[in-house]
């Protein structure tokens, strides 16, 4: 690839994109890491994006209608940086392109949500940016239904790379973009044949176009180094009636002897192949140094949207006040105020009807009262709607023909539905929930990981929570997966226990504006264990105290979920003996956690036998078993040390020991 002749082709293009490749190796160098090579490749294209077809105003990068970019191969992330700096976004400066990757600036390795204005969703692990892709544009599509044209209609762009292309996730995505016929979804894949370990022959030969077409989707190719070739294609890929993939033929680290190699992929840090790089695009600038005309251009091209935005500010100014109030309010993720009132009517009726119901069930109890108040819920389920309990009366199904419909049936895509919810709930004015079993978290940990990571709020409704529920047997039962869930920083864990608690949850969970929520629900039915009605939400404090000793206090029991009836059990029998046990409901272990000194001690207070009740593995347990004013000489839990079995619950439950006999003869063992 000669870069003289690109350069007299398309000389303007030409220069303004070398703003990108300069940035690039200016950068990567400064900071002795990175990846040179992904944004040296695909300049030209992200240059012809954002000067001709994407919607954005770089002075307003919240604009609720601005389309969206998601850079999914986040190593490239300097091609993100570089953009948002030559545009003009203002907290995205030089001396922050100048520290890239360190301590405290805002272009970390990777891009990261939150960091600056312009970076829509955090990427690196690939594959995700493009499942985020595919909710952004299911979000539009939800809210063009609601609101109509005029507020909302925008694209989501999307650039993958190889990498993204070879992950699971991306089958996953793929195929429930193409079912939905996302036509506002672009990706453009950064074909240039390269990863680490060399060629991509090494490891794959798929059709990529032909996947893509195979799943419904209208493909496109270009000379990703041509910007008329580039802008004709992405021309096309918006008029087409279905998403879209361009697929983009680049070469890796354009112009340097590294170019086609999977050197170039990495960090291109030697200062005579930069400055040989930068003799070959003509530049004959310092370093970080961008010509102001270059820099006026670029910065036009952020403000291209300005008029647009006023346009929209009009539109929206001209709805009704209500309407803008709940557009408003929606779009800030703000829970409506009827919500608190509608869970205590619900708790109310709960404690005085005591129903024995499944907490999957409570859950869906809950929705059933949640969703028609709350407009913006978007529930799912990846296949398992029936055993989840996500479909309430009121939803709908989201398909192309019915875009407001509520409920997603994702299929069998848990790591798609993960990521999609992702990128629902950063586009903004959705909230999503998803449902499969927990035993089933494992396959969506990469996606739920980076809700934690990232702070947005997507409820995760993960059902058959334990050895509970009985015949599907090991394979389908979780053990480990509530301490790998509480292990994971910014993550509430609910396991509650009785339908009182699961309503509680809910609402604990919907009003998390930063921090996702798994509600662990049981499949077998457990007694209504709150028989007295508080209008104060218990589960928002973790835990508290559900049942006090009535002899002498020498135990306390702490248990969650379906086991908490058990510890009331083993209550029953230690108090029918003299021995005086305090049961302590822990729902949520993270919030309990958070509550200050003098709570946590009035609930688990030392001195007494404390014995921890759950059916999954000890190790989140020891925190309170050890800790908080306990004594290991004093510690006990019952709950499983491995994995589960074939049969019955109840039978289970006996085989494993975790029964309220177990518990009482685990408190005398210890007295
Ligand atoms: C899930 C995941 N696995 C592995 C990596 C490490 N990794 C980063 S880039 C990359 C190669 C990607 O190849 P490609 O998408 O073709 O990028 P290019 O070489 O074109 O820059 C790998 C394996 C990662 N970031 N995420």
């Amino acid at each position: 690839m000669d870069t003289k002749d690109l350069a007299a082709a398309h000389p303007d293009h030409w220069r303004r994109a070398a703003c990108i490749r300069t940035l690039t190796l200016d950068a990567v160098a400064a900071a002795n890491s990175g990846h040179s090579g992904m944004p040296m490749g695909m300049a030209d294209v992200a240059t012809v994006l954002f000067r001709n077809h994407l919607k954005f105003d770089a002075s307003a990068p919240h604009w609720p209608d601005r389309d969206r970019f998601i850079l999914s191969a986040g190593h490239g992330s300097m091609l993100l940086y570089s953009l948002l700096y030559l545009t003009g976004y203002e907290d995205m400066t030089l001396d922050q392109i100048r520290n890239f990757r360190q301590l405290g600036s805002i272009t970390a390795g990777h891009p990261e949500y939150g960091h600056a204005a312009g970076i829509e969703t955090t990427t690196g692990p690939l594959g995700q940016g493009l499942a985020n892709a595919v909710g952004f544009a299911m979000a539009e599509e939800f809210l063009r239904a609601r609101w109509g044209k005029k507020v909302v209609d925008h694209h989501t762009y999307c650039i993958a790379g190889d990498g993204c292309l070879m992950e699971g996730i991306s089958q996953e995505a793929i195929g429930l973009a193409g079912r939905h016929e996302l036509s506002h979804l672009i990706v453009m894949w950064d074909n240039n044949d390269i990863t680490i370990d060399g060629k991509v022959s090494l490891s794959d030969r798929t059709d990529q176009m032909a996947r893509f077409a195979a799943s419904g989707w209208d493909v496109f190719e270009c000379d990703g180094h041509d910007p008329e070739d580039i802008d004709r294609a992405l021309t096309a890929a918006k008029a087409s009636a279905g998403p879209a993939m361009i697929a983009c033929k680049t070469h890796i680290a354009l112009g340097s002897s590294a170019q086609d190699t999977s050197k170039g992929h990495g960090a291109l840090t030697d200062d005579q192949l930069i400055a040989d790089t930068k003799a070959a695009y003509g530049w004959e600038h310092g370093p970080f140094e961008i010509p102001s005309d270059l820099k006026e251009e670029w910065e036009a091209i952020g403000a291209r949207g300005a008029a647009d935005r006023a346009d929209w500010d009009a539109r929206i100014a001209a709805l009704s006040t209500t309407r803008q109030v709940e557009f408003a309010r929606s779009i800030a993720g703000e829970m409506p105020k009827k919500l608190s009132a509608t869970i205590k009517a619900l708790k109310k009726q709960v404690t005085e009807t005591t129903p024995k119901v499944a907490t999957r069930k409570a859950s869906e109890m809950a929705l059933e009262v949640i969703n028609p108040i709350i407009r913006e819920t978007l529930g799912g389920s990846a296949d398992l709607t029936g055993s989840n309990n996500t479909k309430t009366a009121d939803l709908g199904t989201f398909e192309p023909e019915n875009r407001a419909g509520r409920y997603i049936y994702y299929g069998i895509r848990e790591h798609g539905m993960t990521g999609a919810m992702n990128g629902m709930a950063l586009h903004g004015g959705v909230r999503p929930y998803g449902g499969t079993f927990m035993c089933f978290t494992d396959y969506a940990r990469g996606a739920m990981r980076l809700s934690a990571l990232m702070g947005v709020s997507v409820q995760y409704v993960m059902t058959h929570d334990s050895i509970g529920l009985g015949e599907d047997g090991p394979t389908h039962q979780p053990v480990e997966h509530l301490a790998m869930l509480r292990a994971t920083p910014n993550m509430l864990v609910f396991r509650p226990a009785d339908a009182v608690e699961t309503a509680e949850a809910w609402e604990a969970a919907l009003n998390q504006k930063a921090t996702p929520s798994v509600l662990a629900l049981s499949r077998q039915g457990v007694p209504t264990v709150r028989r007295e009605h508080k209008t104060a939400n218990q589960t928002w404090r973790g835990a508290y105290v559900l049942a006090e000793a009535e002899a002498k206090r020498q135990a306390i029991l702490i248990a969650s979920g379906s086991e908490v009836s058990i510890a009331l059990e083993a209550r029953a029998i230690l108090e029918g003996e003299g021995i005086g046990v305090r049961v302590v409901s822990m729902p949520c272990m993270e919030l309990f956690a958070t509550q200050d000194e003098s709570y946590r001690k009035r609930v688990l207070p030392g001195g007494a036998v404390r014995v921890a009740v759950e059916a999954g593995v000890r190790q989140p347990w020891d925190q309170w078993l050890l800790g908080e004013r306990g004594r290991e000489a004093k510690a006990g839990f019952v709950g499983m040390e491995g994995f589960g079995a074939s049969a019955p619950a109840e039978e289970l439950y006996a085989h494993f020991g975790i029964t309220g006999e177990a518990v009482a003869a685990k408190v005398h063992a210890l007295l």
